[in-house]
């Protein structure tokens, strides 16, 4: 595969396959179905079909193919889960009460189109029907994989929550002063940004039928990828400006790390290594 690997392609083709499980999923109820009470499911659609990278789903899918497994339905509907997580995150993070954002994917906020209220269950029905979308692939992909979609639905749990997830990393952003030293900046980046990260290539892992070395290899990239991830972003938004040339070092050593944890792998983690690649020339013009 990687004499004529193109990542764009691939990336393309997996984006559009997500998008249209997001559409074809999140539907309006028809006014026979009760119709759409509060507007709660247009204003989801409205944020969650917006043009967003689908970065997440993608890193989910990228490490399903790089065990080996075929990209079904179900593997599909598992990392697909994680960008609605995402979705609540943003929402939520943009509200009044947090970042106070007027813009999100180059539309107002989901709180400026559809009101504050509306917003926050928004945010609230996004993040239940993440764990509902990994309980119903699980029973869609038979009795022998139950054990692998229960374990997914324990990673997303345990990365988005507020023991030791992105909540913990938001609460953390909002409770502590600015990070002064990179390694303060990198534990609240592995929270609030690189547990979701973490948590997209390890889904993939465990539902695709990883080895347990497989699986801790692929948790290793994961982990590099998104703090790496999150050092390219406050680069280039300029935040923690007293940082960033230790960030753009530590850009290259993250993504050199992501690539490394790939060495045991073959040909089928080329959409890995491209997407490393990719991160790691981010900032080069
Ligand atoms: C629970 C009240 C409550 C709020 C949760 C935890 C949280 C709010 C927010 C943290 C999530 C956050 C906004 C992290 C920043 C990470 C980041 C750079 C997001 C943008 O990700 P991209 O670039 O966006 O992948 P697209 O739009 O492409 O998906």
């Amino acid at each position: 595969m990687s004499d004529t690997f193109d990542l764009q392609d691939w990336l393309g083709a997996r984006r559009g396959e997500i998008q249209e499980l997001l559409d074809r999923r999140v539907a309006i109820p028809s006014p026979d179905q009760g119709g759409d009470p509060g507007r709660l499911m247009e204003s989801i659609r409205y944020s969650l079909l917006s043009p967003g990278k689908r970065l997440r789903p993608v890193l989910g899918l990228a490490a399903a193919q790089a065990v080996g497994a075929a990209l079904t339905e179900p593997v599909r509907i598992a990392t697909a889960a994680i960008e609605l997580i995402h979705c609540y995150s943003l929402i939520h993070d943009d509200l009044p009460a947090m970042d106070d954002d007027d813009m999100r994917r180059g539309k107002p906020t989901n709180h400026k189109a559809f009101g504050e209220a509306t917003a926050i269950l928004a945010g609230d029905g996004l993040c239940t029907l993440a764990f509902e979308w990994i309980a119903e692939a699980g029973k869609k992909a038979g009795p022998d994989q139950a054990a692998a979609y229960l374990d997914a639905c324990l990673v997303l749990a345990q990365a988005a929550g507020a023991p030791a997830g992105m909540v913990r990393g938001q609460g953390r952003d909002l409770g502590e002063a600015a990070p002064k030293t990179l390694q303060q900046a990198e534990v609240l980046h592995a929270e609030k940004t690189g547990a979701l990260f973490r948590a997209a290539v390890e889904i993939g892992a465990v539902v695709g039928g990883a080895t347990p070395e497989e699986r801790q290899a692929l948790v290793n990239f994961g982990q590099a990828y998104g703090i790496a991830f999150q050092h390219a972003d406050d680069i280039s938004d300029e935040e923690h400006q007293h940082l960033q040339d230790q960030a753009r070092s530590r850009l290259k050593e993250l993504t050199d790390k992501a690539d490394a944890a790939l060495v045991g792998f073959d040909e089928r983690a080329a959409p890995l290594r491209g997407l490393a690649n990719a991160l790691a020339n981010a900032l080069a013009d």
